[in-house]
């Protein structure tokens, strides 16, 4: 019951609230803190912290990495005067709204603490992992089918994960006491949202996208998860799923900045934002995969970050042991791929007999839990993304991604499509599937072209046998 409640909530606020954005004179409801803006510096110019000071403009937090200043107008200054005199500067881009970033994203269902799980340890056999929720949950009885879906049991033959990749979680915090957490959390992250070095889980959330990703797979308890790998929690939404624009982008960046192979980000927001461009940006440069949920309200909106090209967008599908998409996840042309989400059929916010849900760790102690959304989406990928990487250590964000994209099985109509992207995925194909780079020879890749990301096409330098030898490889389409 409490999605439609929040729901109803936000779009009372999205309607009711609205935000003059001053940068470029584009009027755009939105919800922001108030008071706050994020001004986009040119180069490295950090002079104008003078001209912030006369204009009345306390500096909150600067985000060197993507030259961004947070700032917070004092109450005697009259914003639209401030907004004048800083648009007036050359050293300064734009000028945009803290803006809010919500857990539109789906509901969470009622927590399931019971001792019973950590008592059975059923018979693990060489089809089934034995954590006794992956055959059947008390709610819908349908267990992990998410993961059977996509095909884990064949693809755990060939890649159970390696604690060297490292995924960042950009969400709610992570509850890494958890039994099924504990093993694959990692020190590192930042509690932005507190302001302090602990990202435990106050809401529920990034827990409960973590144990998708990582919960300890075939230790007789709980739910199994996809790869043994280790994860970063960075916490940028509050104890009620909501955050802002700047916590965020420093969420983003100090993820990139520790060097993590993966970003999460099963969050989002309709508004665009230069800063939250800006830290993607930065990620991707340094070499991180970013993976976003679509969004859960059935529109073709562009939904921020899924919606930059240097993202992967995920949208949400449901059953077994066919699955469809999901009535309520987004579409468009910025979609990349599809992966299982789950649907709350009747929507009552109460997972029952027969409907799709995700079931996986929770923010206590034994508690597990069932939520839907393309927030659940989204980890499948980013999952399957870090099994990829611990298979072929030497794989660029590019190369995965390709992977993603060429095995997803094609759904709807034939080839790329705006409501499953490339297909949904399929694990068994993504980890059986060479490398580019892994046929050795001379060939190198010297340039991608960005620009055309469908199909991939990367520019060779190669010998004529090398050449022949890629052609072979079914990740290849086309040649010139
Ligand atoms: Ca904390
Ligand atoms: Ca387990
Ligand atoms: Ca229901
Ligand atoms: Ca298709």
């Amino acid at each position: 019951m409490r999605c439609p409640i929040r729901l109803s909530l936000l779009v009372l606020i999205i309607l009711f609230m609205s935000v003059e954005v001053p940068s470029g004179g584009r009027d755009v409801a939105a919800d922001a803190v108030e008071g706050e803006y994020l001004i986009g510096l040119r180069g490295a110019d950090v002079s104008v912290l003078d001209l912030l000071e006369r204009s009345g403009l306390k500096l909150v937090r600067r985000m060197d990495e993507i030259g961004v200043l947070l700032v917070r107008v004092k109450a005697e200054v009259m914003i639209s005067e401030v907004v004048k005199a800083l648009e007036r500067s050359p050293s300064i881009e734009y000028i945009e709204p803290n803006y809010i970033v919500k857990l539109q994203e789906g509901c969470l269902g009622p927590s399931l603490t019971t001792s019973i799980y950590a008592s059975i340890i059923p018979e693990g056999s060489a089809q089934q992992p034995n954590d006794p929720l992956y055959a059947s949950d008390p709610q819908t009885g349908r267990g992990q089918w998410n993961l059977r879906v996509i095909g884990m049991q064949e693809a755990w033959k060939l890649e159970g994960g390696s604690r060297e990749v490292r995924v960042a979680v950009v969400d709610t915090g992570v509850y890494y006491r958890h039994r099924d957490l504990q093993s694959s959390y990692m020190a590192g992250g930042y509690d932005w949202v507190n302001d302090d070095m602990d990202p435990d889980d106050d809401y529920g959330h990034g827990s409960w996208v973590a144990g998708i990703i990582a919960a300890e797979t075939g230790n007789g308890y709980g739910v199994a998860g996809m790869a043994r790998i280790s994860i970063i929690a960075e916490k940028v939404l509050n104890n009620r799923g909501s955050g802002t624009i700047a916590d965020l982008a420093s969420g983003i960046t100090h993820a990139a900045d520790l060097g993590v192979d993966i970003i999460n980000l099963s969050l989002g927001t309709d508004t665009y934002s230069s800063t939250l461009r800006r830290a993607v940006e930065y990620a991707y440069e340094k070499g991180c995969l970013l993976v976003a949920a679509a969004g859960n309200r059935g529109t073709s909106t562009p939904h921020y970050p899924a919606a930059f090209e240097e993202v992967i967008a995920v949208a949400s599908t449901y059953g077994e042991p066919e699955d469809l998409r999901a009535p309520y996840s987004n579409y468009g042309e910025w979609i990349t791929i599809s992966a299982p989400g789950g649907w709350d059929q009747d929507r009552d916010g109460i997972p029952e007999a027969g409907e799709f849900w995700i079931i996986s760790t929770d923010n206590k102690p034994d508690s597990f839990r069932l939520g839907t959304g393309t927030s659940a989406s989204t980890p499948h990928v980013s999952g399957l993304a870090a099994l990829i990487k611990s298979h072929h250590p030497q794989a660029t964000s590019l190369e995965i991604r390709r992977i993603l994209e060429y095995t997803a099985l094609d759904k709807g109509t034939p080839g790329r499509d705006d409501y499953y992207g490339y297909g949904r995925i399929d694990a068994y194909k993504a980890l059986k599937q060479p490398l580019l780079t892994s046929v050795g020879g001379e060939g190198r890749v010297i340039k991608t072209c960005e620009a055309q990301l469908k199909p991939g096409i990367l520019i060779l330098t190669a010998a004529i046998t090398t050449i022949t030898a890629l052609i072979g490889i079914p990740l290849i389409r086309r040649r010139i």
